[in-house]
């Protein structure tokens, strides 16, 4: 199963290593793609969404669903 976000306040590489880093604390084997033109993220396979958003918030970041 995939998932996606929209984190609206992601604007640089170093939010996209932030994000790709804390949402491979919880899913070291998940694809993470991370779009900043969209703002989008995209994991794959993501077996607990709340959790993988969760991670996220904890990194700093605001979290929609797509
Ligand atoms: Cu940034």
């Amino acid at each position: 199963m995939k998932t996606e976000f929209i984190v609206s306040d992601m604007t640089c590489n170093h939010c996209v290593q932030t994000i790709t880093r804390a949402v491979k604390a919880i899913a070291p084997t998940a694809h993470v793609d991370a779009d900043l033109a969209s703002h989008r993220v995209t994991i794959e396979p993501a077996e607990n969404p709340a959790a993988l958003a969760a991670a996220i918030v904890d990194a700093g970041y605001d979290v929609q669903t797509a």
